[in-house]
């Protein structure tokens, strides 16, 4: 399949990440890209796809326009406040708390992020505009008839909500995307996130809707990030309920067991019977991901890919997670060729 790429994705190169008390260098790094895209060359796997510009539009029918203002000037506000090193935010409207603060940058940065993990530097703007543009692009392909195509984001974007960044997300691209396919013409659209990470901002995006199924495989929240979402009991609400899925697994987790899971997500999307498929594809899942606990290895991302083809349906795949940048070429390609290789 053909893979979209842009090199402004070098535009986030972010120096400092808060963990475990330290600033580190952080794991969302541009290696991680080029990486991917490396790999994707020497397999040969499909042609290499420039994206092209959609504009603001289709940003916000999924992120509020405060939002999108916000993480426009955030940078701009920040340096000329004086302050020497990149944005983290400090400060968060915690319980008890009521205020929704307009002028100083530090009660805005709070206001809208949902951790300390994520800084905002100069050209994460635009940085994560291009993401969604290699994301739209990949969608467009598809839309044209390609059976598939693989939209290499970088930042990714599955933890970012309708007004919040954070877990190294500032859209929400595969979210854009399946709303694009909707506003195109599409009645029913299934969003299913292999990252090892909950996608808690595509899922409080459509949690009160039935016209994208979500279902995300992860991490047991009680146990890693985003801490506070992703349980199996959110199932949606209102229109929605019954249109989320979690399922969540303990450390360790083998291939085995996860593949369990993604069986059981394939067959409510073949259920759902939707138009289009759109799947933030993370490969934090793997044995050696600096930061998850599952202990997928290479050979099985063929298996993945090959299930996720054989659904059959219009997809668009979106780089998320994937830390282990050694790793993360191989790992990408098995399942891109694991797709095309289904029938
Ligand atoms: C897109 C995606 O995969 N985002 C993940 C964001 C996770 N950020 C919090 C990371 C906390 C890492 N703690 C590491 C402990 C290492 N021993
Ligand atoms: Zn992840």
């Amino acid at each position: 399949m053909k893979t979209v790429y842009s090199p402004l994705h070098h535009r986030r190169t972010a120096t400092s990440e808060l963990d475990g008390g330290l600033l580190i260098e952080p794991h969302e790094r541009p290696s991680r890209a080029e990486t991917i895209l490396r790999r994707v060359t020497d397999q040969a796997l499909g042609e290499i796809v420039k994206p092209d510009a959609f504009g603001l539009e289709p940003i916000l029918r999924i992120h509020t326009p405060k939002y999108v203002s916000f993480l426009e000037t955030c940078w701009q506000e920040w340096s000329s406040a004086g302050k020497p090193g990149e944005a983290i935010p400090q400060f968060w409207p915690a319980r008890g708390m009521r205020q929704r603060p307009t002028s100083d940058i530090d009660g805005r940065l709070g206001y809208y992020a949902l951790g300390a993990d994520t800084s905002i530097t100069d050209g994460t703007w635009e940085a994560a505009r291009a993401s969604v543009d290699v994301a739209l692009t990949a969608r467009k392909l598809v839309a044209n008839g390609e059976r598939a195509a693989f939209a290499l984001c970088r930042p990714p974007g599955h933890h970012a909500a309708a007004d919040l960044f954070g877990g190294y997300c500032f859209f929400n691209n595969a979210g854009i995307v399946a709303q694009a396919f909707l506003d195109q013409g599409a009645k029913r659209v299934a969003i299913l996130d292999v990252d090892f990470h909950h996608g808690n901002g595509t899922q409080s995006i459509f949690y009160d809707r039935s016209d994208v199924l979500t279902i995300s495989l992860h991490g047991d929240p009680d146990r890693v990030f985003p801490h506070f979402l992703g349980y199996e009991d959110e199932t949606g609400e209102g229109d929605g309920e019954g249109y989320n899925l979690n399922i969540v697994y303990p450390p360790g987790t083998p291939f085995s067991q996860w593949r369990e899971g993604l069986e059981t997500a394939c067959r409510r999307i073949a259920e759902f019977q939707p138009d289009a498929l759109v799947v933030p594809l993370g490969v934090d899942t793997f044995e050696g991901d600096p930061i998850s606990f599952f202990r997928l290895k290479s050979e099985d991302y063929l298996e993945v890919g090959e299930r996720l083809g054989q659904l059959g349906l219009p997809t668009v795949i979106t780089m998320e997670g994937g830390y282990d940048v050694d790793a993360i070429g191989v790992n990408v390609a098995n399942v891109l060729a694991g797709f095309d290789r289904s029938p």
